[in-house]
């Protein structure tokens, strides 16, 4: 059951090189810039009513969203649904035959759990799945 979009994450090559649009052009607020080691990825989030904006700036060559960046350019990168369950989401979507990047629920960025469904079973859009635990 998803009851909101937690956040769309978009590639950006530099974080600092887009804040100036984010901020000044549409007026968004950057509460939070986190770099998160195991992802090879530094965040910037912004809040749009109770969905997220995140940015994403790969820190390797080996970041997955390095891959993406040289291969499609900046862009939209994935869409997070909020769920009350990951595990119990990703029990669901795996018994409807959608291919797993994640098999178990992992911490995400702002201590989030999330899992990742593969974009070759999600209509060619990266998802994730997240779930806030103390809700
Ligand atoms: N959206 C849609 N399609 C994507 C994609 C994306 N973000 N990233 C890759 N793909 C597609 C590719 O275009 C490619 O499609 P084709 O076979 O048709 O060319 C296919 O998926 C395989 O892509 P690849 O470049 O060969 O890359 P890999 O298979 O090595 O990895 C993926 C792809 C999605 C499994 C990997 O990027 C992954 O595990 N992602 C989840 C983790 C992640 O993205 N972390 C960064 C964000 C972390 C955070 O938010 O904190």
């Amino acid at each position: 059951e998803i009851t909101h979009i937690e956040h769309l994450g978009i590639a950006v090559k530099s974080i600092e090189e887009a804040l100036p649009y984010y901020e000044q052009v549409l007026g968004l607020k950057c509460y939070n810039i986190e770099e998160v080691a195991d992802q090879k990825v530094k965040t910037a989030f912004f809040m749009v009513g109770q969905t997220k904006i995140e940015l994403l700036e790969p820190t390797s060559e080996e970041s997955a969203v390095a891959k993406f960046i040289e291969k499609k350019g900046e862009g939209i990168h994935h869409i997070a649904f909020a769920v009350p369950s990951v595990a119990e989401a990703l029990a669901e979507v795996e018994a409807k035959g959608v291919k797993l990047i994640d098999k178990a629920p992992r911490g995400g960025a702002e201590g989030l759990n999330i899992a990742f469904l593969h974009p070759k079973s999600t209509c060619s859009v990266l998802t994730e799945l997240c779930e806030h635990p103390e809700k």
